[in-house]
């Protein structure tokens, strides 16, 4: 951002004049393929395929088909923009952020706004008004936060999951310059290409046509034909036999059927993303072997048009094949205002992970574009007739999966040196424990199971660095200093409000910047897994679990197991963080002599600078854990 001033101090005038006419045609675009070369049937890419072996098997290459399609296709929208956030002690807190533009209802209900493909590939049913799905819930600003009745919110209103803004193609029509049949294959010629491909939807119709009126899948396309190129004519198959040619009709045409192909359409984009920061970041969720299309939508910085800034994804300690999908702008692209761009990720390893915009870092990181993702195991998928060892052990067996431990006794063997990276080595003690759960980690022994997941992201906001940052100064890196903590973007007492929350931005509407509630609920009996980040830019961050253990599974997106298969799981009642480390922690309630339902104990920081609100002495990081 210092850089733009500074280059735009020294631009010559007509360049300046260049720059301010009107953009062409808007490239705002979505990108959500139903099928891939791995996942090649669309109708099985909308759920997870159980796991009943390794993706791909043999001892080298890569093979060109997949021996089991494992996982499906997930896909999400988001924008990159600024937005309004309500701290603790009520000041309205300036962003630069990212906000949900798909899964907006799940969003809303605190969950991640990923969305499988039949999902994510539909249009709103209802035009989407500006502070969606705020206001559609019927958040109206002059009525808060003076009534506590609204607390919690109802979210059923608005039930939309798609992809914001996607709008049916133009359907391409033309007109017919002659149809005839032989059999039930009728051949069309148009007077112009139609641009269908087989399979596509064509509709038939004119007043001279009858019999070959209707809509019909396309059989073949690029036909030879008497009058034009064969790329005018296609054929498609009619029951009705016996019509009569029709050449040079005055009526007679062919159209597609409208169809979503990824155009969009910028209104609801703009109304629904611009101000519509989120703190944190929309959560992200897929599962191992998932192909996952993230597509980011600059929507600009309203209350900064000085500013150019472009945005990216960063998925930060991630296992990326590819700088391009990167997000470093060094190193890969960077996406404009006005523009979409739509990252592509496999997802080869579980864990907990963040992700953050990586442009000048520190600033777009301290202003609010950092949020959480994470990745379930492949155990998940185990059918409840397989024991978790065994499919463990069909891992090893896939090249992309294996450990290469020839001690591992699979069958074929195991060969060559040990990985030293190697994330889920078989446990060290076999069990005879089933799938059926839900995993943190391919455990081979079923000891990362959980029942309830919360993310529990920590975040840091230094006041005076969001107010310069509103007001057109240059912002202190070295004076940065956090005086807000948040757990999932609140100050306690936030954090214990259900539901989200909303915050009236400077266009007069209610969004819901803040939808993460940071309650943990524990139905009684069971477990709670807490997927903790650290995603403050200037501070190391400590929170303490008064009552219930906090057992230690994960570090870093990482089983916690040595390379002999020995778990080095530990329990303590606090953890600490760096910027940018995660830890996933599962709280025990298992014990109902302990953990009676209607108990509440809490979850804070005994850092106590870090218990306040800016000048309020109360507040931070403290939220409570509930057994239901
Ligand atoms: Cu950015």
């Amino acid at each position: 951002m210092l850089n733009h001033q500074l280059i735009f101090r020294g631009l010559p005038a007509a360049l300046l004049l260049l720059l301010a006419l009107p953009a062409g045609a808007q490239s705002f675009r979505v990108q959500c393929p139903t099928s891939t070369i791995t996942h090649p049937n669309a109708a099985n890419n909308n759920a997870e395929p159980a796991y009943v072996g390794p993706t791909y098997t043999g001892t080298s290459g890569y093979p060109a088909a997949p021996a089991n399609v494992n996982g499906a296709i997930k896909c999400q929208q988001i924008s990159g923009g600024d937005g309004y956030a309500t701290m603790g002690d009520g000041t309205q807190t300036y962003m630069f952020s990212f906000g949900p533009l798909s899964g907006l209802a799940d969003i809303a209900n605190g969950l991640p706004g990923t969305e499988s493909p039949s999902t994510f590939n539909t249009t709103a049913p209802a035009p989407l008004q500006i502070g969606d799905p705020a206001t559609t819930d019927g958040m109206v600003a002059n009525t808060w936060p003076s009534s506590a009745s609204l607390f919690p919110l109802s979210t059923s209103p608005f039930t939309y999951n798609g992809a914001v803004g996607l709008a049916n193609d133009v359907p391409n029509l033309v007109s017919i310059y002659d149809i005839s049949e032989v059999g039930t294959t009728v051949t069309v010629v148009g007077n112009a290409p139609l641009g269908v491909a087989v399979g596509d939807q064509v509709v038939i119709s004119g007043q001279d046509t009858t019999g070959y009126n209707g809509t019909f899948p396309v059989t073949a396309i690029n036909v030879l034909n008497p009058f034009f190129a064969a790329n005018y004519a296609f054929t498609y198959t009619n029951p009705t036999i016996g019509l009569a040619e029709v050449t040079a009709s005055g009526t007679a045409t062919a159209a597609l059927t409208p169809r979503i192909n990824g155009h969009v359409d910028p209104r609801p984009i703009m109304d629904v993303g611009v101000m519509n920061g989120n703190i944190p970041a929309p959560l992200m969720a897929f599962d191992e072997d998932d192909e996952f299309f993230l597509t980011l939508t600059n929507v600009g910085m309203i209350m900064r048009p000085d500013l150019f800034e472009q945005h990216t994804v960063h998925f930060h300690g991630y296992p990326n094949a590819s700088a391009f999908y990167d997000g470093v702008p060094d190193a890969s692209v960077a996406i404009n205002i006005g523009a979409s761009f739509t990252y592509y990720y496999l997802a080869p390893d579980a864990g907990t992970y963040f992700w953050h915009c990586h442009i000048t870092p520190p600033e777009h990181l301290q202003m609010g574009m950092v949020g959480q993702l994470y990745v379930r195991p492949r155990q998940n998928r185990v059918p409840s007739t397989t024991t978790l060892g065994a499919a463990l052990a069909a891992q090893q067996t896939d090249l992309r999966t294996a450990c290469r431990r020839p001690s591992d006794g699979v069958t074929p063997a195991v060969t060559g040196i040990p990985d030293i990276l190697c994330s889920n080595p078989m446990p060290a003690v076999a069990t005879t424990a089933k799938g059926g759960g839900k995993y943190v980690y391919n455990d081979g022994d079923g000891s990362t199971q959980y029942d309830v997941e919360y993310p529990i992201q920590i975040h840091g906001f230094d006041p005076n660095f969001h107010f310069v940052g509103m007001t057109f100064n240059p912002e202190g890196f070295t004076d940065m200093k956090d005086k807000y903590f948040l757990l999932n973007g609140r100050s306690y007492p936030d954090t214990v409000i259900p539901g989200p929350l909303a915050t009236q931005s400077v266009d007069g509407a209610m969004h819901f910047s803040q939808p993460l509630s940071s309650i943990i609920n524990i139905p009684a009996g069971k477990k709670a897994l807490l997927r903790i980040s650290d995603l403050d830019v200037s501070e190391y961050q400590t929170l303490a679990s008064l009552g219930i253990p906090m057992k230690v599974i994960g570090y870093n997106a990482k089983l916690l197991r040595d390379q002999a298969g020995n778990n080095l799981y530990y329990t303590t009642n606090s953890i600490t963080l760096g910027g940018g480390e995660s830890l996933d922690v599962i709280l025990d309630a298992s014990d109902t002599t302990k953990y009676k339902p209607g108990s509440v104990f809490y979850l804070y920081t005994p850092n106590l600078d870090h218990l306040s609100n800016d000048a309020e002495n109360f507040g931070g990081l403290m939220t409570e854990v509930r057994i239901n």
